[in-house]
Parts: structure tokens; sequence; C-alpha cells
């Protein structure tokens, strides 16, 4: 732990847990609170993001959840990790949500039936083993999903983690946030174990950038396409919007398949039906081609460069470069690798007009108009040159997007459209906040950053760990109990205040 200090023990939660000595008897209920969440989102395996809403395994979710859990359970940490590579696909993608075997698909929509086309296991969705991907040592096939595909390379995985039955996945991906969280989990108790686990994860992770730098590089600038606005994390992003109205609303597509998201929560604070059609359209696209990445320019309604999603690559490169060290890798490639994806997204994605990041529809070759809180998130690279800094700092201190007793918003607080409850239009989400407040630390802006963490603190403990927050009131909204915001919430408070 970072917080080396004296611990105490503490009672009041479902398990005991140990409290940092720097915090007072206020923060120390809120440590036990945060960590008690985690405590009853794992399920044996691996951590839900929410047993309401998210009653699977999601990518990004893990990575954020695994640095949370650091603090208080460092051991599930790996062990979340570890299920969620377990499902890496030979190609070398990380699917965005693997799903738990003892969940029905009446819990969560689009479940295994929609993703793998009903047919048997390794039609679109596959079941896995845990081998080692075909992408980490010898060229993907093609994005062809293999189920149960053996290693082509040396290291031999075993038969997953020892989690139970294989099982199945989406055939999307979600941000490369998962090297960013191995290093801290690594970082704050860095024994032999840990190592050990580095090792596992290192060539896995290595293969799941090398996907995305391959597969996905759609625009042939060096920047990945997503391919459906799950993919991003921020699904109903106004950044999409423009490359979405490209998409025709097919309405029986929500005649075949019911939602169930707005069944769970208020349909005000949801994608709306138009988009989710979209959304069940393009994922039907890319499944009925059989999750292959060849020729996508040609045969996809969905193609964009997003700026958050391409930092977070760059994030990661920095830190394999870092395990890559501990684990007797070269990390030179890794260093280069991060530098030129910062040249390209500045090349690419920067608009001097509005000085932020926008993401590219890659099949117009037009930057959304939108301007949205993945356009900041650049400021996660150390390399990222000092006038884009300056820009991105400004437009966060602006009223746009402005901190101060709130955090920053998904989206620009002056748009017309702005929604402070409906998803990522409006309201404010730990993830992306903690992401910004690292990146201004990175950036030596020691004051904005203390003051984003004291704002997200604040959220926490008065509004408690929902999935996201009113902008203005600080509400909770979504669902209750969420596990990033409970894992994040521990991370800010594990640090003394300077
Ligand atoms: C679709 C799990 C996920 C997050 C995403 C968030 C939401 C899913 C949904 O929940 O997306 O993947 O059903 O709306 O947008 O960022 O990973 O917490």
């Amino acid at each position: 732990m970072s917080h080396a200090a004296k611990r105490v023990r503490a009672t009041g939660s479902s398990e005991p847990v140990d409290v940092p000595e720097h915090l007072g008897e206020a923060d120390a209920e809120t440590w036990r609170g945060a960590a008690a969440i985690l405590s009853a989102n794992w399920t044996g395996t691996h951590t839900v993001p929410s047993r309401t809403l998210y009653p699977h395994q999601w990518s990004w979710d893990a990575g954020f959840i695994s640095i949370g859990l650091a603090h208080v359970a460092p051991d599930r940490a790996w062990r979340d990790l570890r299920s969620l590579f377990a499902a890496q696909w030979p190609d070398g993608r990380v699917p965005h949500i693997v799903f738990d075997p003892g969940v029905t698909e009446r819990d969560y929509f689009p479940g295994p039936t929609f993703w793998t086309g009903g047919g048997p296991p390794g039609r679109g969705g596959v079941t896995h083993d845990g081998d080692l991907p075909a992408a980490s040592g010898v060229p993907a096939s093609g994005g062809l999903p293999i189920p149960n595909g053996r290693a082509a390379s040396g290291e031999i995985g075993t038969s997953g983690n020892g989690a139970g039955p294989a099982r199945l996945s989406s055939g999307i991906v979600q941000p490369p946030v998962h090297a960013v969280g191995a290093w801290e989990v690594y970082r704050r108790a860095p024994d032999e174990a840990a190592t050990a686990e580095l090792r596992w994860l290192y060539p896995r992770l290595v293969a799941q950038q090398e996907y995305l730098a391959t597969a996905r590089d759609v625009g042939g600038a060096g920047l990945a396409a997503i391919v459906h606005p799950w993919e991003s994390g921020l699904d109903n992003s106004p950044c999409w919007d423009e490359a979405l109205g490209a998409v025709p609303v097919a309405a029986e597509v929500l005649r075949r398949y019911a939602r169930r998201d707005n069944q769970v929560v208020s349909s005000d604070h949801r994608p709306t039906d138009d988009d989710y059609a979209r959304y069940l359209t393009i994922a039907l696209s890319y499944r009925d081609g059989g999750y292959r990445d060849a020729d996508l320019a040609v045969r996809h309604p969905f193609l964009v460069e997003c700026p958050g999603f391409n930092a977070l690559r760059g994030a990661a490169e920095l830190a394999l470069a870092r395990i890559a060290e501990v684990v007797g890798a070269d990390p030179a490639p890794h260093r280069d690798r991060a530098a030129a994806i910062t040249r390209q997204l500045v090349d690419r994605l920067f608009v001097p007009a509005t000085g932020m990041f926008h993401a590219l529809d890659v099949r117009t070759g037009r930057h959304s108009p939108a301007r949205c809180v993945n356009g900041l998130l650049p400021l996660v690279l150390p390399g990222l040159p000092a006038a884009q800094v300056a820009s991105l700092v400004a437009v966060l201190e602006s009223a746009r997007f402005g901190v101060d007793s709130m955090p920053v918003p998904s989206y620009d607080r002056s748009a017309v459209d702005f929604d402070p409850f409906r998803y990522w239009r409006g309201p404010v989400w730990f993830n992306i906040n903690w992401l910004l407040r690292s990146g201004l630390r990175t950036h030596g802006r020691d004051g904005l950053a203390d003051r984003l963490r004291s704002a997200l603190l604040d959220l926490a403990r008065n509004s408690g760990y929902y999935e996201y927050f009113h902008p203005d009131s600080g509400a909770g909204i979504g669902s209750p109990a969420f596990s990033w915001t409970a894992a994040l919430t521990l991370d800010l408070l594990a640090e003394p205040m300077g």
C-alpha cells in the first residue's frame, strides 16, 4: 500500500477491513463503505460492476476495480484481472463482457445468446480456456475467433484461472486500462507473488495492444478505431451522434430484442430507444461478419477514432514499459509506441479551434463537433506537448467543464443538448475524473488535481457510490453500489492529502 502507515483493524462492514491510519473517523467510514461494496460485488471469481444492472464481468471496469482492490484485497485484484484475461481471444482482443454462466439471459441484455447468435459456443462469442493468445507471438488470424484457441507461441497458460467452466464473451472491446491497473496493484506490494502475476499478464497485455494497433488501425494512421460506441465505454456520448446518425434506426430490432436496462433504472437516465436500436444494428453487423476486422472500412457502419480510447492505449504502453522492466523484457518499444500514439493523437484528433481533442469518423473523415470529456483524456499522456496541455487545462477550467464543488461533467455544460441525467451526455463519472486527475498530476497541475480529488471525495461522502452523478446537485444516478466508484474512492482516500 502507498500509505504504509500503521493500520487499524475496523469492523462494521461484511468483512473486517484495514483502514489507513491517516483517515479520520468520517473518512474511515467512507473507506469501510467502499470496501464493503467491493466485497458484496465479488462473486468468488471476479467482481461485477453492479449486482442490479451489470451481473457479469466488464473489461474496463476490471481495470479500475483492480486499482481499488489493491488497497483492500490485492489477491482479489490479481484474480479479477486473471479472470478477464482468461477470456482473451486468440487474436488478442479482450472482450468487453465475459459472461458468468451462472447468470440467466433474463438478468442482462444483450447477453451471450445475442453475441453468439444463439449458435454453439465459437460462433461469434467464444469459449475460453486461458491459453496465451496467438497474437502474443504470431500474427493474429485475421481477427477470426477460434474457439478454445491454443497458444501458438511458447508460453503455456493453464486452463483459465481455475475459475470454473469455460465462459462466453461478447466480441467487442473496451479501453485498455488493464496495464495501468496491473502496474498500480504491483507497485503497492511488489513482492514475488505480484511479480509472478505480472509475468502471466505481460504477454497477454502485449497481445491486447497488438490487436488494437493492427486489426483496428482502420484509418491507417496508427490510431485504433472503435467499431461500436460501447467500445469507448462512453456509450451514448454526443461525440458519436454524427457517426451514429448514418446508421438507420431499425425499429424491428427493438421488437426482436427487449431492453432490460430501462426496466432497472429510469429510461430518462439511459440511452434513448433510437440509439439503442442503432447499437444493436451495429453489433449485429459485426457479429454477422464473424467479428472479423478485415475490410471493416468497406462494410462496417460505425468506425470512429476516439481520443479517450487512444490516449488510454498510450498510457497502457507506458505502464507496459514499467512492467517490462520487472519481467525482464525490453521497455523501449513500449515507450516508442506511447510516443507515436501521442503524436498521432495530436496530428489527427486535436482541433485548434476548440482547443481540445475530438472523435474522428473514419468513414467520412470528419471530426465530431461535440466537446466531450474523452477529448480531455489525452492529458494522461506525459509526452503531450506543452501547447496541448495548456489548451486542455484551459478548457478544463472554463465554464464548459470547470471544476468547482463538482467534478468534471461528461459533456460541455454550455451545449444546448447537455442533459444532466442521461448517462454520458452530462453526468459526472468517477473513472473519467480519476484519469483526469492523474493526468493533471502528470503535468504538474497539482492545484487543480487536488480540487478535483476533493470534489470527487465529497461526492462519494455525500451521495454514495453511484454509477454516475447529477452534475449540479451531485445526486447519485443509475446503479447504486457501483464497483469502480467504490474502488477509485479507496484509491483517492489512500493518499494522505499533501
Ligand atoms: C454496455 C459496465 C458498463 C461500463 C460502461 C457503461 C455501461 C454497458 C451498458 O456499463 O455500458 O457495455 O449496458 O450500458 O457505459 O462504461 O463499462 O459498468
